[in-house]
């Protein structure tokens, strides 16, 4: 019997414990497609003080953006390696946003919310993608923008994004409500709380 050179699929140092790669790209909506017109978007960051700052879509598609390849991690086990996007950074949406709080609640047109601690969204960690392998993002993956956290399950990015709350506590989201993790770090396995 042959013996083959190379590794297993599954002992590829690029993913996570207990992880799989898939080729294709799933789609995960916990509810439909959002029908999004860009003439009505807008993003959004609150803080405590009760200031809101906000974009429409030529304001930020106005921003500097950032061309970013990456591998995506979802908690149902698939992985997909080298994914890339364009999206503008966290921390340009958050250079003048002033917060003594340290958790965010990201919310999605049509109502979905995933939780997040501040510091996993910036210095370069999180962006919000509009553009997916060159082309404009696909509806079902999110489009017309997502919010794009990839050394976290994916289920923390965001489809349809559309603000973020400043949150003092670590307040659960959508899945977090049903039991997922309230961090969710693919290498550490924090998949369920
Ligand atoms: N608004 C919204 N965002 C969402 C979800 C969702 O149901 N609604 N599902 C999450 C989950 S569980 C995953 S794995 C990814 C899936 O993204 P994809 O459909 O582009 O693969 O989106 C995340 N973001
Ligand atoms: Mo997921």
């Amino acid at each position: 019997m042959a013996v083959f050179g190379g590794r297993r699929r599954e002992d590829n140092p690029a993913l996570p414990p207990g992880q799989h790669l898939t080729e294709s790209f799933p789609v995960l909506s916990a509810g439909p497609t959002p029908s999004m017109d860009t003439a009505d978007w807008e993003f959004f960051i609150h803080t405590e003080t009760g200031k809101t700052h906000r974009w429409n879509w030529g304001q930020f598609l106005a921003l500097p953006s950032a061309d970013i390849t990456v591998d995506i991690h979802c908690v149902t086990s698939w992985s997909k390696l080298g994914t890339s996007w364009r999206g503008v950074s966290l921390d340009t949406l958050f250079a003048e946003v002033e917060t003594g709080f340290d958790f965010v609640m990201a919310h999605s047109y049509g109502g979905y919310t995933t939780n997040l601690p501040l510091e996993e969204i910036l210095d370069g960690k999180a962006w919000i993608a509009y553009e997916y392998e060159g082309a404009e993002l696909d509806p079902e993956h999110g489009g017309p923008a997502r919010l794009l956290v990839p050394h976290l399950y994916f289920w923390k990015s965001a489809k349809w994004v559309r603000g973020l709350t400043m949150q003092r506590e670590d307040n659960p989201g959508f899945w977090e409500e049903y039991g997922y993790n309230l961090h969710g770090d693919p290498w550490r396995e924090e998949r369920y709380s």
